[in-house]
């Protein structure tokens, strides 16, 4: 409900910004590295970044005190810490992403530095993840969205509009009205510090190993926090790596929260396939198969990321034309194949000059991975070339002075340090 309570702006713009680029953490080893071994439910701090599953728990906590406290825009109940929030829709929001308290209102949410509109009227708002909300300014009502439905339509959510919360369920963007009110007066949000995390697993490494005999095996090996302790292995049967090359990527493909990793292998008749083993350690078989494509003049630039922030990650190849541009083929995955999409075409760029120097990344906070490539200039000196979501150039966003690339060989890595 419209809450009268006009709060100023607590956090500096200057502090948001530098903090939506820790929300490029998302994706990725580099983010379960940073969220530490405990990222499932790590404590967040007032105002810093948080996971996913932590909004939820505290969403939780109060949902199963929801008869203890009673609605009211005057009130404030305390969070698991003892910091009182405002016990109505939007200072329930507010705590769920353990903002500055007693929280932001309905009015105030879509202005906040660290709150980014989603795309898409709710209608199209099909990224939207745990922990992401629903603001309708007009009626001065909002939920927090909770998750959705193997459909990937129907969904759930928290709302505190009256006594007690409410746990919404099984709820479309086509019914007519959300909590009570016009769906289409929702627009969809999201906190820039929130932190997808990968609750059941912490990362470890896992090498390719050409057993010299036409198969491979895979050693793949599990964190407990502390050390590499235990490992798997597969055996592949008939596969030659010698058609993989360096071509080997992770990414969560089938968006199960759970690194997969990908191969783009050669195959004798010319054409290629991108091959997928779920978890590192379980062929799920052939995701995609070209028409005749040379991956030599692809080399070792394949890489896996979610270029269009859906939660799962596809491959992308960087394809030397030959004329002196280069070309990035690119796919989006639907869990269970990796379908075509557009592609991106150069100008005038030497992919000799770059190598296998190509990494993905998060590099603008948007929740989409980015590509980015450092390239030696003619000049002695490099620069990094980004290219937004793999498919829309942002030119250069760093230029060195003299220093040479020969030194570094492919070892580019991206990551949200
Ligand atoms: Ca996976
Ligand atoms: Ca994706
Ligand atoms: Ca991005």
């Amino acid at each position: 409900m419209r809450t009268p309570r006009i709060l100023r702006r607590i956090l500096s713009a200057g502090l948001g910004l530098a903090l939506v680029a820790g929300g490029g953490l998302a994706t990725g080893v580099a983010a379960e590295f940073a969220a530490g071994p405990s990222t499932a439910y790590a404590a967040s701090s007032i105002g810093g970044p948080i996971t996913r599953s932590e909004v939820m728990v505290r969403a939780l906590d109060w949902y199963n005190h929801r008869y203890d406290i009673p609605y009211s825009q005057t009130g404030r109940y305390p969070d698991v810490t003892g910091t009182e929030y405002r016990t109505d829709c939007s200072g329930y929001v507010s705590m769920a992403l353990h903002m500055a308290a007693p929280g932001l209102t309905t009015a105030t949410f879509p202005s906040s530095a660290d709150v980014s509109l989603l795309s898409g009227s709710p209608s199209s708002s099909t990224d939207l993840r745990p922990g992401d909300f629903l603001d309708n300014t007009v009626d001065g009502h909002m939920v927090l969205f909770d998750a959705w439905e193997s459909d990937h339509v129907h969904f759930s959510y928290y709302s505190f509009g009256s006594t007690p919360i409410s746990h919404g369920t099984h709820k479309t963007f086509s019914d007519s009205t959300l909590s009570g009110w016009p769906t289409s007066h929702y627009n969809a949000y999201r906190y820039d510090k929130i932190i997808d995390d990968s609750p059941d697993s912490l990362a470890g490494p896992s090498v390719v190993y050409d057993m010299g005999d036409g198969t491979m095996k895979i050693f793949r090996w599990s964190s407990n926090g502390s050390s590499f302790s235990s490992y798997t292995t597969y055996d592949s049967g008939s596969f030659s790596l010698s058609n993989v090359g360096g071509r080997v990527a992770t990414g969560d493909v089938n968006g199960d929260g759970h690194e997969d990793t990908v191969m783009a292998y050669q195959r004798s008749d010319g054409t290629f396939q991108f091959n997928v083993f779920k978890n590192g350690d379980t062929s799920v078989g052939v995701w995609y198969t070209s028409g005749p494509f040379n991956l030599d003049n692809v080399a070792g630039r394949l890489v896996v990321g979610d270029f269009n922030g859906d939660g799962k990650a596809e491959p992308a190849l960087v394809y030397d034309n030959g004329d002196g541009t280069m070309k990035i083929y690119r796919w989006l995955s639907t869990g269970s194949s990796s379908s075509r999409t557009t592609d991106f075409t150069s100008g005038t760029f030497h992919l000799s000059n770059v190598g296998d120097r190509v990494a993905a990344g998060d590099v603008n906070g948007d929740g989409k991975d980015d590509i980015v490539m450092a390239y030696q200039k003619d000049d002695g000196t490099f620069q990094y070339n980004v290219i937004l979501n793999g498919s829309n150039s942002d030119g250069v966003w760093y230029t060195s002075g003299h220093f040479d690339l020969d030194n570094v060989g492919g070892r580019l890595v991206v990551g949200a340090w």
